[in-house]
């Protein structure tokens, strides 16, 4: 998914990619399924995690009109309730004090409190250093390249935090792993494959036919999403209020989006060949 969405990205199909670590897989596998996530931007792996379709997921970084979101968000800014999964917020740390209060209402609801907990996902830029300590959180630094270890660092955190209602630093130390570098031995990837295969769980040839069938299965769902329509105009200007409550600008830009459509929609070149790509052509205004 990283190295298709990559390339397609540079491709300029698509405005914004993420890659994503592993730490995120081995700290999902931790998680109970109810957990609430709010995540930074490279969390794709924990909606992976709980069954999130290839084609949800592409739906959503080309914005297409299957799109949960309707298409409003950058790429990678997943939303899914039925994953638990809160929308993504594209400025940094703004994910901190949403998760507290996600947590406060979890506390408050009898049949959550002390069952569920909130998973809250952040990169060295949204923190100090030394932080868990300064402020008495309890906190637990693990390898982040090593999916087993922040297994058992996120296991103990979760129980901790649904036991004893208290919130836990996980500092998973990590980096990100380049989309074609393969041959680093502390690649995550590696390190997880070459264990399964000490095990006697795994093989070169599982692994090889397991890339194959997931690169096929990635390029598939792009493919159809890249033929999808986007959302229609006029999501641009509803769900924030009410259809009485619209305030007067955005009826104001409705009609100037519209009265320009009408006039240049297809006449010029570039409104004619965008108009095309989204669900209604834009006489839905
Ligand atoms: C408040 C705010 N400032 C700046 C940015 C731009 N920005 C996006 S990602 C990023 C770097 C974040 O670094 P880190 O938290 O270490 O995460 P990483 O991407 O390295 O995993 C910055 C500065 C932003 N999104 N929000």
């Amino acid at each position: 998914m990283d190295n298709i969405l990559y390339n397609v990205q540079r491709q300029g199909k698509i405005s914004f990619y993420h890659g994503e670590e592993a730490s995120i897989v081995g700290s999902a596998a931790a998680l109970g399924p109810n957990d609430e996530v709010l995540g930074q931007y490279r969390e794709m792996g924990v909606l992976v995690w709980r069954g999130c379709s290839i084609d949800e997921l592409m739906a959503q970084c080309l914005s297409t009109e299957r799109d949960a979101g309707k298409g409003r968000q950058m790429p990678v800014h997943f939303g899914a309730p039925r994953f638990h999964f809160h929308t993504i917020s594209s400025p940094l740390a703004t994910q901190l004090p949403q998760a507290a209060g996600v947590a406060y209402a979890i506390k408050r609801d009898p049949a959550r409190r002390g069952v569920d907990c909130v998973a809250c996902y952040f990169g060295e830029g949204g923190w100090d250093s030394g932080k868990g300590p300064g402020y008495g959180i309890d906190t637990i630094r693990v390898d982040g390249n090593d999916a087993l270890a922040v297994f058992s660092a996120v296991t103990e955190a979760r129980r901790r935090a649904v036991a004893e209602s208290k919130p836990v630093l996980v500092e998973a130390m990590t980096y990100r792993v380049g989309h074609h570098s393969t041959s680093d031995d502390n690649n995550p990837l590696h390190r997880m494959r070459k264990f399964l295969e000490l095990q006697g769980w795994w093989s070169l040839e599982e692994e090889d036919s397991l890339k194959a069938s997931q690169k096929k299965a990635v390029l598939t769902a792009f493919q159809k999403a890249e033929k999808d329509l986007k959302p229609s105009l006029t999501g641009l200007f509803t769900d924030v209020y009410s259809d009485e409550d619209t305030p007067w600008n955005l009826v104001e830009q409705r009609k100037e989006l519209r009265d320009l459509l009408k006039k240049y929609g297809d006449a010029w070149e570039p409104y004619r060949t965008e108009r095309a790509k989204f669900k209604g052509h834009g006489n839905d205004l």
